[in-house]
């Protein structure tokens, strides 16, 4: 199967490329970069030493003898977003390349007003190219678990049954998203169901819940291919963040009591439930929804458990309960259905001691790397307007980035492509 990995660069893509071509597909990744430019932005960087794109599918070259097509270029532009569906030709569009940090979009209006745009836009603009170039192709499109909110009854996957004054309806499930991110992906879910409905398109959404780890089989066959480990506020998810903190002694960061309740999942298990979703697409003219998680917990609960398997490593791990930075629920009801994937053979890797224990010992293996300024939130969903980080602090952090943040190129927030009221000050 001929396979676009959109952001194969990134956290879940660059794993996912390299699975499936392992697994015999056609792959190519197309990505901008941006996430790399983000990170600069912020004064951040991944755990991890990533390499360039062109380092990595050398490397991937020399050990397995297979060849990843490299597409560079913004999504947001349909003149580049149709030329990947024209000249690669996919039978699967695997669509991560979204900004995909709920705090990036909380940071201020400028964050918020581009993520919305590179995300609606990124997906709109690949919903025209199917239709113009190839609409037999099957759009798999991330989403979030994050996009049903935490109602107070169990979340179905992608629609309910209702009867209301007497009729019956299967409906699309109440959305109540929890950041301007989770929000996008909304908008991108409306848009491709309207999508699917009038140009019988074809695609899966996969609402995945949040990922931990780091290594897969393929990303672990050498150093010049190592993947993401986001740690700091704005784009590491908490497991990894709790690994991070534990492996230099630092607090675990519960924010406020740690009741939030979320579907977490293995990198590995992403790979093959995109693979799973690709293998079994969806019919002409549906939209499918998947929800991809196998596990739940709260944030409390994995704090305990990153903090007993700490302590067998012999780490002294505390945990605080900081205020809470977002605007969230801090005990509530959470049951989310996730059968689908399984159905259709998801064997899942749930978290159990030894692999938390091989979490940090990935961790401990870089903690040199890590700037434990970091670790507190300073994104407040609170304001409107968040302070970023001073120049002097990312220098600390070793970053290059040496633009204002009002200047920063290309695939960041105040680029001159959407421009209102305040942009002009
Ligand atoms: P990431 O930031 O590591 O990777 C995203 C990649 O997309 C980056 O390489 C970036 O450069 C690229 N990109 C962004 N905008 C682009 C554009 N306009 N044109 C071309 N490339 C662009 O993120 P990730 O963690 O790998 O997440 C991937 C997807 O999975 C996202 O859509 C995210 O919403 C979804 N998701 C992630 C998680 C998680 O825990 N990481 C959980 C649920 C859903
Ligand atoms: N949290 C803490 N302490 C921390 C970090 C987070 O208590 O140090 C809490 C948050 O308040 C939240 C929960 O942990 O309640 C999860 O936060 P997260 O940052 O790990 O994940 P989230 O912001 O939800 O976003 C991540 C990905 C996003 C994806 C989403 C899936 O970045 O791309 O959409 O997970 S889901 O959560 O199902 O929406």
């Amino acid at each position: 199967m001929r396979v676009c990995v959109l952001g194969g660069d990134g956290y879940c893509g660059w794993a996912t490329a390299l699975y499936l071509s392992r697994k015999g597909h056609q792959v190519a990744i197309a990505d901008n970069f941006a996430r790399r430019q983000w990170d600069f932005e912020l004064g951040v960087q991944t755990l991890t030493p990533i390499r360039p794109m062109p380092e990595r599918l050398r490397a991937w070259k020399q050990l397995t003898g297979e060849t990843i097509e490299f597409l560079s270029g913004d999504i947001t532009d349909y003149e580049f977003a149709s030329s990947v569906v024209r000249s690669f030709a996919p039978d699967a569009l695997v669509h991560f390349a979204e900004q995909r940090a709920a705090p990036y979009s909380m940071i201020d209006r400028n964050h918020a007003v581009f993520t919305q745009v590179n995300n609606v836009v990124g997906t709109l603009n690949l919903l025209f190219a199917l239709r113009e170039f190839r609409p037999d192709c099957h759009l798999v499109k991330l989403g979030t678990m994050g996009e049903y909110g935490t109602p107070n009854i169990d979340i179905e996957e992608g629609y309910i049954a209702i009867e209301h004054n007497g009729r019956k309806d299967v409906l699309p499930f109440p959305k109540q998203p929890g950041s301007f991110y989770h929000l996008s992906k909304v908008h991108d879910s409306h848009n491709i169901m309207f999508a699917c409905k009038i140009w019988g398109l074809r695609a899966t959404d996969l609402n995945q819940g949040v990922v931990y780890g780091t290594m897969t089989r393929d990303v672990a066959l050498e150093e010049a291919l190592i993947n993401r480990f986001d740690y700091d506020e704005v784009f590491g998810t908490v497991l990894n963040r709790f690994c991070a903190q534990a492996a230099v002694g630092h607090p675990l960061t519960v924010y406020g009591k740690g009741g939030q309740t979320r579907g977490y999942l293995d990198i590995r298990d992403t790979v093959r439930c995109v693979e799973i979703a690709c293998l079994n697409p969806a019919l002409p003219g549906e939209f499918r929804v998947f929800n991809q998680f196998t596990e739940q917990f709260s944030v409390l609960e994995l704090a305990r458990m990153v903090q007993a398997a700490g302590q067998k490593l012999n780490l002294s791990v505390e945990i605080s309960h900081l205020p809470d930075p977002r605007v969230e629920s801090e005990e509530h009801y959470y049951n989310a259905r996730h059968s689908k994937l399984l159905e259709l053979g998801l064997k899942p890797h749930l978290l159990s001691e030894s692999l938390l224990d091989s979490l940090l010992n990935i961790a401990i293996r870089y903690r040199d790397r890590v700037d434990p300024s970091l670790f507190l939130p300073k994104v407040n969903w609170r304001n409107a307007r968040n302070e970023r980080r001073p120049k002097a602090a990312a220098e600390a952090a070793g970053s290059a980035y040496e633009a204002p943040f009002e200047a920063a190129a290309v695939s960041a927030p105040g680029n001159g492509r959407v421009r209102t009221g305040d942009d002009r000050q």
